[in-house]
């Protein structure tokens, strides 16, 4: 990030940031500063309202309008804001957790109203904060905290549940690939209607350290190498295919969102 995009975005008395070292939480949200900027969100006409967990806390360090709530339930708080005031930017910060764990259920309703908002989902798979419990998007057989012999879950596809929920604009990245990354929040912020762009990043700390990659190095090494194209994941084969996942734009739509479909419903009703 330059510093000028630093010092337009952040609260400088606030850093350095709380993250661990070889987080995957800065890069992420130095692609969505340099997104802001190259579309030129100002602070006054931008909320970023986030849950509770450590990309969470995403929003101390803004100087955008912010606005911190309570954990699964950042989508309803942002869903409010945007009904209200349409012209607002409203950008929305969760964790696998956050998101899609226990606001899960928001995330399909969200998704479904194809309300006008843009989530950046990290998914770390885990719960970071409060110690690297197991989440929805914790791999099968993966070990955390809270499954130190393997998960006996399947994990659950962000991108997909978005994608069949109803979402305009759907895409993964990873925070290895941060110019990419910054181009999907881009194109996400862009897009009328619900978009997600789901992040896969790494926490060192936990799920790193519980599956032979404490080194933040290994764990974009590893991020490096499983997250693929749709066609490379089209040429895998065999059971390791598993390993690996799907990156780059998933869903590309234009359904009417929410706010220009309850404007054509109020017009009718007016006349008649
Ligand atoms: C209703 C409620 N339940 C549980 C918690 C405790 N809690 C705080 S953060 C968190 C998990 C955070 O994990 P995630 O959303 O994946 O974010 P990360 O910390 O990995 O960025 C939990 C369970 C809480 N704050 N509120
Ligand atoms: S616990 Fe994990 S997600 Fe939280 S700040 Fe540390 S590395 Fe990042």
């Amino acid at each position: 990030m330059s510093h000028a995009t630093g010092a337009k975005y952040l609260k400088k008395d606030c850093l350095p940031l709380m993250w661990c070292p070889g987080c995957g939480n800065g890069i992420v949200l130095g692609a969505m500063l340099r997104a802001f900027e190259e579309l030129g969100y100002q602070n006054n006409d931008t909320v970023v309202v986030t849950g509770i967990g450590c990309w969470g806390k995403a929003d101390d360090y803004l100087l955008t309008n912010a606005l911190h709530t309570t954990h699964g339930r950042a989508l309803a708080f942002a869903t409010g804001i945007k009904a209200y005031n349409p012209k607002l930017n409203v950008v929305v910060l969760m964790g696998d957790g956050d998101g899609a764990t226990i606001g899960g259920n928001h995330l399909i309703h969200a998704a479904r109203r194809n309300i006008d908002l843009t989530a950046i989902v990290v998914n770390n798979y885990n719960y970071g904060m409060t110690g690297g419990q197991f989440s929805a998007t914790t791999p099968a057989g993966k070990y955390t905290s809270t499954t130190v012999y393997g998960n006996p879950e399947r994990e659950l596809d962000i991108c997909a549940l978005a994608e069949v929920s109803g979402a305009n604009y759907v895409a993964r990245g990873t925070a290895y690939h941060g110019w990419e990354l910054q181009e999907h929040i881009k194109e996400a912020l862009n897009k009328k209607g619900f978009s997600l762009v789901e992040v896969v990043s790494p926490c060192p700390t936990h799920y790193g350290r519980n599956n032979s990659m404490s080194a933040a190095v290994e764990m974009l090494n590893w991020l490096k190498e499983k997250g693929v194209t749709r066609e490379q994941y089209s040429q895998l084969n065999g059971p390791y295919k598993e390993e690996y996942f799907l990156t780059g734009k998933l869903v590309d739509r234009d359904v009417p969102d929410f706010n220009t479909r309850y404007e054509e419903i109020r017009a009718r009703a007016v006349k008649a």
